[in-house]
């Protein structure tokens, strides 16, 4: 009879931790991820789908081309729909000419590019992802890739969460130049263009929140067991 109402009050304050450490865990996974802009292609055109960016290239316009496209690295429910389809062209013209999407990550950082991408056996096999901090002068990233000759399950992942520069900056672009095309119609399709970063402004916040529930829930058990022993010595 007597130890039962501390029995009870020691299984409340487990279940208000989680409760705070459940809020808290959505809250930084909200944070981190923020996608600051995404093209799925499936309208067929270079205007971005969710967040903002702007996406040029300089290929052949006759060799810019959508086809069938892929849920890899989709967002927001995105259906496969069509994927951006760039070919060689003729004579191999679009080898060294690229494709590039202007991001601002302003109040983001742990910047991080990705998208899914295939190529058929005479399209561009040595294509060499670049990043800028001014959209001017462009910085070679990893090693030139080959892409492979179906999407598959996982994307490609370019984490430039090392690159400083690229935090909070207006001015980020992003750039793959393609080369190794060996025919006019060989090419490559990409989809889920994505890039994303970490909320500099949000990231912080959720941390003195929880600390804060965590306290107030605390709180609010001693005062009840205090409550309730003063009930008891009366
Ligand atoms: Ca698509
Ligand atoms: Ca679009």
């Amino acid at each position: 009879m007597f130890l039962r109402p501390h029995l009870r009050l020691t299984r409340r304050i487990p279940f208000n931790l989680i409760c705070a450490l459940l809020i808290f865990l959505a809250a930084s996974k909200a944070a981190n991820a923020d996608e600051l802009a995404v093209w799925n292609f499936n309208d067929s055109d270079l205007n971005v789908d969710h967040g903002s960016g702007t996406l040029t290239s300089n290929l052949n316009v006759v060799n810019i081309l959508f086809a069938a496209g892929t849920t890899t690295n989709a967002r927001q429910g995105d259906p496969a729909g069509q994927a951006l389809s760039l070919q060689g062209g003729t004579a191999n013209a679009n080898n060294g000419r690229n494709l590039t999407w202007a991001v601002s990550t302003a109040g983001f950082a742990n910047i991080v590019v990705s998208f899914a991408t295939q190529g058929t056996s005479t399209g561009f096999n040595s294509n060499q992802f670049q990043y800028s901090l001014d959209g001017v002068s462009f910085v070679d990233f990893n090693p030139p890739y080959t892409p492979a000759t179906a999407f598959g399950a996982v994307p490609l992942v370019f984490s430039l969460a090392a690159i400083a520069g690229l935090n909070n900056n207006p001015n980020a672009v992003f750039r793959i130049v393609f080369n190794g095309a060996t025919s006019s119609t060989g090419n490559n399709r990409i989809d889920n263009i994505v890039v994303e970063g970490t909320s500099t402004a949000t990231a912080t916040i959720p941390e003195p929140t929880s600390a804060l529930l965590l306290l107030t829930g605390i709180s609010s058990l001693y005062k009840m067991k205090r409550r309730r022993d003063r009930h008891k010595r009366h």
